[in-house]
């Protein structure tokens, strides 16, 4: 591809700007690189943006050596006087600390990097990294190319760590900038955006080829504390003292910015607000004027993240009739006591059911997310999750996943000093990257030889697809005694049940693991092995295709 617009737009940058790349690793949403990305241009600065790879449950795709050698041939085009990569999660950590060292054996430019990891590893991130961004970095990267543009140390800014001969700056985190609206609009179809998957290099934004425009109203204003969430950290530890964590942006403020993204891209169809939790506690007044002036002015559906105690029917009629769409609610197990005891979540089955009642009687669609391999009380999660799965609303929109040991978590903490996990298996790294992220477990459970496991996460799955009736369900439910013991039918049908529900996207190779279950998980850390089997199977099938078409020709019209 061409870079010479870009070049002539990178020598036609404010003498006083620096030159800054930043990429994000399997996130093209990226709110935080995006956000990054028009302080500095408002700075004056020059800001490319790299989508490096993109997200996509169950089907994730490891970086090939093409894709690195784009991606570093790229740099080297734009020729950054700094890198920064943002980090939204420790799962992706080894890849992205792996990512940062061949930069910076290959360039010759300070690297950063910000974000959720960094923020809670900052030690070993600076092991890879020349500087490292804790917490909200609006403030900390504007005064870092200031600093560099005018040739100044960066040592002393606050939020950033540093080394320099080999003595570690740990600087204070400033306080919370409470003025939200002060920032401008998140980076969106910008030219100097670029997309790297599948050993391509595309100039583009990944995020205008989606009817969806991503962006959110609050930082950290979640009131909830679940064991698993490093949100909790955030809230209570890192910024304890440093003014009110939870903030809002202005009604007006929000509007404009997806006015002005639709100017951009008249095909968005749909807002996606990623709060933690949408409009929890907001300030006086926000949510009559957002429900008034969203259809109004905007006249979109969108979509929120919830939780099942904030769900009320007035609330979701409000909502409702500003064009709220759908929710996802975290609802993590269905069995109460290991809400309660394990993951730190005091709300009952009946309020969970409820909510969900609520949401479809007033049509909007609801997603469900749950976690399935919870070592404590494991039997008691499954049971429970599969009994409150067969009393939600249906058609059911549920996310099975599973849990992550994420740095400075409680649950991490307790499973440490338990000894049910060791250091070396914190957010997964002894994981295979594609495991970490797959929301099809069975295949793991039976691979690791756990059968009970198996057979749930296969039963739990199939609850919420529509493959077998309900009280087929229950009858399976009733012979878990026997089942547990041999569970691979159940696997398969869960197998099928996947496929059924991907259609359109049917893989070969998909199809096989259904026949040969362990061969799933053997594809999904082999993708490159999945892609020849699939492209083989398939010229295999057009060529007897062909073959017999020939051979009916040659026979003639049939008598
Ligand atoms: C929305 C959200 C998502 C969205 C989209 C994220 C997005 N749009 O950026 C989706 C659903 C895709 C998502 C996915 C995941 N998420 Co998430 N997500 C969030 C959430 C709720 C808000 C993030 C956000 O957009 N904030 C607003 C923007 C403006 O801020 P920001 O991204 O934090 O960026 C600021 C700073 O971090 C920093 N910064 C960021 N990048 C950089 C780069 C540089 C160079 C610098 C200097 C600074 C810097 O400056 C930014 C501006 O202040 C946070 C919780 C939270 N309160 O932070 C969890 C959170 C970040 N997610 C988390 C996790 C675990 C995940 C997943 C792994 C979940 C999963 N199992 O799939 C995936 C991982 C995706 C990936 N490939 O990395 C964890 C991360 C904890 C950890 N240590 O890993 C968090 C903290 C929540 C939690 N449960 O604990 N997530
Ligand atoms: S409700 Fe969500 S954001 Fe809030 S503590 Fe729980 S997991 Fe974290």
């Amino acid at each position: 591809m061409a870079l010479q617009e870009t070049n002539q737009h990178q020598t036609d940058r404010d003498a006083r700007g620096i030159r800054v790349c930043l990429l994000t690793l399997y996130l093209s949403e990226s709110l935080g690189a995006r956000q990054l990305c028009s302080i500095l241009k408002a700075r004056g600065h020059d800001c490319s943006l790299v989508f490096f790879k993109e997200f996509r449950w169950g089907e994730f795709r490891h970086i090939t050596p093409r894709e690195e050698e784009l991606l570093l041939g790229l740099l080297r085009d734009i020729r950054p006087d700094l890198v920064g990569l943002s980090l939204t999660s420790s799962l992706v950590a080894d890849v992205a600390l792996d990512l940062a060292d061949k930069i910076r054996r290959t360039l010759d430019v300070p690297v950063i990097l910000g974000g959720a990891h960094p923020s809670v590893a900052p030690e070993e991130c600076l092991e890879h990294a020349d500087i490292v961004c804790i917490g909200e970095g609006d403030g900390a990267i504007a005064d870092l190319a200031e600093a560099l543009a005018a040739g100044r140390g960066y040592h002393d800014i606050p939020n950033l760590w540093t080394k320099a001969n080999g003595e570690i700056h740990r600087n204070d985190v400033r306080s919370l900038s409470d003025s939200l609206d002060s920032l401008p609009f998140a980076s969106y179809g910008e030219r100097d955006s670029y997309v790297i998957e599948y050993d391509r290099l595309e100039q583009a934004d990944p995020a205008t080829r989606i009817p969806m425009y991503h962006t959110y109203a609050s930082r950290m204003a979640c009131p909830f504390k679940c064991a698993f969430c490093a949100g909790v950290w955030f809230r209570q530890e890192l910024y304890a003292g440093k003014g009110p964590v939870r903030r809002y942006r202005s009604v007006a403020n929000i509007l404009a910015e997806v006015k002005q993204a639709r100017a951009r891209n008249p095909n968005i169809e749909v807002v996606q607000f990623w709060d933690e939790i949408f409009a929890v506690r907001p300030p006086q007044g926000w949510l009559d004027e957002f429900c008034e002036r969203f259809p109004k002015e905007i006249g979109l559906p969108y979509a929120i993240w919830s939780h099942p105690s904030l769900i009320n029917g007035r609330r979701v009629a409000q909502l409702r009739n500003a064009g709220l769409k759908s929710v996802v609610l975290g609802i993590e197990s269905g069995s109460e006591r290991v809400r309660r005891e394990i993951i730190n979540r005091g709300e009952s089955n009946k309020t969970v059911l409820r909510a969900a009642q609520t949401l479809h009687q007033h049509g909007v669609t609801v997603g469900y997310d749950f976690i399935l391999d919870i070592p404590w009380l494991a039997e008691e999660n499954c049971r429970g999750t599969f009994e409150l799965i067969m009393q939600l609303p249906r058609p059911l929109n549920a996310g099975l996943h599973s849990l992550s040991f994420l740095p400075r978590t409680a649950i991490t903490s307790r499973a440490l000093a338990e000894g049910l996990i060791q250091p070396g298996q914190v957010a997964g790294a002894d994981r295979a990257l594609s495991e970490r992220f797959e929301s099809f477990l069975w295949k793991y459970r039976l691979h690791a030889r756990d059968r009970s496991g198996a057979f749930w996460h296969s039963l739990i799955y199939l609850a919420t697809t529509p493959l077998l009736s309900r009280p087929a369900l229950w009858n399976l439910y009733r012979l878990r005694h026997l089942l547990r013991l041999h569970p691979q039918p159940l696997v398969m049908a869960a197998e099928a049940a996947r496929l059924r529900k991907a259609t359109g996207q049917l893989r070969l190779w998909q199809a096989l693991s259904v026949a040969y279950p362990s061969l799933a998980g053997f594809f999904a850390r082999h993708p490159t092995v999945g892609r020849f089997v699939n492209s083989t199977v398939r010229a295999l099938g057009r060529v007897a295709l062909r073959v017999a078409k020939l051979a009916r020709r040659q026979a003639g019209p049939p008598g």
